[in-house]
């Protein structure tokens, strides 16, 4: 079907203003943050609610177009933007910006898939209630493309990730049937766990278009610390002794070399005297006031500095050290972004070997979620020529160390073609067995997770 054809019957269902055509109105759509992955969509259309999305669904099937999800667009391995062939539809769930009540006995809301976590947040504080999941890109992400590539974030070591927090999904199949699963009853043991298949699959298997979330109560108190360590492996001995505290609810880490971008492209004050080799982010959070606690602990802690933020305006100052990594590098130029887990005991060994795996092809940037090994190796001045070699030679040392290729970014395009160094030929056949059933003419985010059909 020729793409004015394609449009006019996707006006049909979504409204003219809301099928976009033109370049300039789809060019948001079509590169992520990092400027490194780039396509061309055939259109971009933005349905309004979940019947939208299904006549949008069945609409491309019976033309054999292919339709690309989209969330927010914060994603890092490709998976959220069109390839260059120019013949996916992006389907922009943004519109899908519902919120429900909270419901107080349930510990449930439902929202849809387009509410951005900045706004779950905003609606939920001042209620007394939290979502357990929070990431640097809140004010972008939605919870659709949060819970399709399972967001890991800065609090799993408290909350789990985003797969954790998910009671039930409403979804939509690529032939435009629609799955319900929003009852969220903590206790429903019927059968194939539908919604935990959808999370992380990345858009391959459904449309996410509404999610029952779980919530907390809110701690009612809060203190933050930044703490320098002389190594990773202090920073490490450190957390597991942190770990002590119930209160605690986040661990980041960063080095002196990613302090220094984002120094230099925020024009933030350094945050202590000292040049230190590596820092420790923390956050305890409580019914009671963590902050003793906390202190006792680092006492006789093996620490360079510390600096503690008790209200919210010192917290957020102390927190943007390490969340603004993402744009400092990104100014600095375009990344090669790996993210990886490893075994925490192999933490230590694998940033020591590091320079040796890069051999001077790239200039490295080490930050990432300590609790869970998660190491954000963001690469810099990476030539073409020299990419495939580096992100093997990293990507390989992780795999034989135990570890895994992708921690919580997920695979997308970027690390389709590795998935089989950490997960099993047998797992990627029934990988492939269950896009198959679920996505016959594989549809849905091609060349995202999986290569094509066989
Ligand atoms: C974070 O932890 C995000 O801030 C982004 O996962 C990591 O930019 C990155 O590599
Ligand atoms: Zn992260």
């Amino acid at each position: 079907m020729g793409t004015e054809r394609l449009a006019t019957r996707l006006a049909a269902v979504v409204g003219p203003a809301h099928v976009l055509a033109d370049p300039g109105l789809r060019a948001s759509y079509e590169t992520d943050f990092t400027g490194r992955w780039t396509g061309r969509a055939r259109l971009v259309v933005r349905p309004g609610d979940t019947a939208q999305v299904a006549e949008v669904l069945r609409t491309c099937r019976d033309a054999g177009v292919p339709v690309l999800p989209q969330g927010g667009n914060t994603g890092l391995v490709g998976g959220s933007v069109p390839t260059p062939a120019g013949d996916q539809v992006v389907l922009s769930l943004r519109r899908l910006d519902t919120v429900g009540p909270v419901d107080p006995d349930a510990r449930q809301i439902t929202v849809g898939a387009g509410l951005t976590l900045a706004a779950l947040h905003g609606r939920l504080r001042p209620q007394g209630w939290e979502f357990g999941v929070d990431l640097a890109s809140r004010d972008s992400a939605t919870l659709g493309g949060m819970i399709a590539t399972n967001a890991g974030g800065e609090r799993v070591l408290k909350y789990g990730t985003t797969r954790a927090n998910v009671a039930g999904l409403q979804a939509v199949l690529a032939d435009g049937t629609v799955l319900d699963r929003l009852a969220g009853l903590p206790k429903d043991n019927t059968g194939y766990d539908l919604t935990g298949l959808l999370v992380g699959s990345e858009g391959t298997l459904a449309v996410l278009t509404a999610a029952r979330l779980r919530l907390v109560p809110r701690p009612r108190h809060r203190v933050g610390a930044l703490l320098a360590v002389d190594s990773i492996a202090a920073a490490t001995a450190l957390v597991t002794r942190l770990r002590g505290l119930e209160s605690l609810e986040l661990a980041e880490f960063f080095t002196a070399e990613g302090l220094d971008l984002v120094l230099e492209h925020t024009g933030l004050p350094a945050p202590f005297r000292a040049r230190h080799p590596v820092h420790l982010l923390v956050e305890c959070a409580a019914r009671h006031d963590p902050t003793d606690e906390l202190a006792d602990l680092l006492a006789d802690a093996d620490v360079l500095d510390v600096a503690v933020a008790v209200d919210a305006a010192d917290r957020h100052r102390l927190a943007a050290y390490r969340e603004r990594h993402t744009e400092a590098i990104n100014a600095a130029g375009t990344p090669l972004k790996l993210d990886v887990t490893l075994p925490t005991a192999a933490l230590p060994g694998f940033a020591a070997e590091l320079p040796g795996l890069l051999d001077g092809r790239a200039r490295p940037y080490l930050f990432g979620h300590l609790a869970e090994g998660n190491l954000h190796v963001n690469l810099l001045d990476v030539a073409p020529a020299d990419e495939e070699a580096v992100v093997l030679a990293v990507l390989g040392r992780v795999a034989a160390a135990g570890g895994s290729i992708s921690a919580e970014h997920g695979i997308g395009r970027a690390k389709a073609r590795y998935l089989h160094l950490t997960r099993s030929a047998a797992e990627i056949r029934a990988m492939r067995a269950v896009k198959s059933a679920l996505d016959p003419t594989w549809l849905l985010s091609p060349g995202t997770l999986l290569a094509g059909p066989d």
